[in-house]
């Protein structure tokens, strides 16, 4: 009874980056390590392609025939955040930690990469929960253009991605928005610097009291 009264919300974790920097590798990662770390964990990839939303979305991504204008795409994969947004605050009552495979900043940065403009991508999206921390995965050079698989899908094109990165660098003064540079580093050195981000975050979230306040 005690501990449901005390019951502390979860932990919310974005896992970002552009294409191929290693976005489902972490995640599964940090899934494995939280679950190992006792923690409850759940994890929502977004586009969460098998909802109602999520399938039209899968259809334009894959088929590069399908039309649809920009706006209507950007509309399509912030509803589809929209369609999973009551099942992430009722995964944080029950206390689990929540960790998404893209989510909001994504959403905002393919789209305002694509010409429309970043205020009018980010509001479809205003009030979806925040995440406490934001782990952006993020190249110094152009290696992930060499990574298995790149290309295959609607937006894999080196030129548009440098676009994406710009869009993405407009979230780095969000004091939920940490960098990790994967350039050059193994798949268990990134892992190290993810879970850093993720152990800093929940210690912030535990700030002391402030002379002053
Ligand atoms: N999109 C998405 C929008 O436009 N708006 C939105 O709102 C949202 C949510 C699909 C597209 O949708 C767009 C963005 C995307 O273009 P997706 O399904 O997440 O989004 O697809 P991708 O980003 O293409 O995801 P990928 O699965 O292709 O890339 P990941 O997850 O970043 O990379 P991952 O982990 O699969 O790794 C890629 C390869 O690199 C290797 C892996 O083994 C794998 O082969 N790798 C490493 N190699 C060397 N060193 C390391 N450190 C490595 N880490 C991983
Ligand atoms: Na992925």
């Amino acid at each position: 009874f005690a501990s449901y009264f005390f019951m502390t919300r979860g932990t919310l974790i974005a896992i970002e980056g552009l294409d191929r920097t290693g976005k489902t590798t972490q995640t599964t990662k940090l899934i494995n390590r939280l679950a190992q770390d006792g923690k409850d964990v759940e994890l929502i990839k977004f586009p969460e392609r098998t909802t109602a939303i999520g399938k039209i979305i899968n259809t334009y991504l894959t088929d590069k025939t399908f039309q649809l204008s920009d706006e209507s795409a950007h509309l399509l994969f912030s509803a589809n955040r929209w369609e999973l947004s009551q099942k992430i605050y009722d995964l944080l009552d029950q206390g689990k930690t929540v960790v998404l495979d893209r989510y909001v900043y994504s959403g905002v940065a393919y789209s305002s990469a694509k010409g429309l403009l970043f205020d009018w991508c980010y509001s479809p999206d205003i009030g979806l929960p925040r995440p406490d921390v934001v782990i952006f995965l993020k190249f110094k050079e152009e290696e992930n253009f060499e990574r298995e698989g790149f290309g295959d899908e609607r937006y894999e094109v080196a030129e548009f991605q440098q676009k994406v990165k710009i869009q993405f660098e407009k979230f780095s003064g969000q004091d939920n928005w940490k960098p990790v540079f994967v350039d050059g580093k193994n798949i268990e050195e990134v892992g190290e610097l993810v879970w850093k981000c993720y152990t800093d975050a929940t210690k912030q979230a535990l700030g002391p009291v402030q002379n002053g306040e």
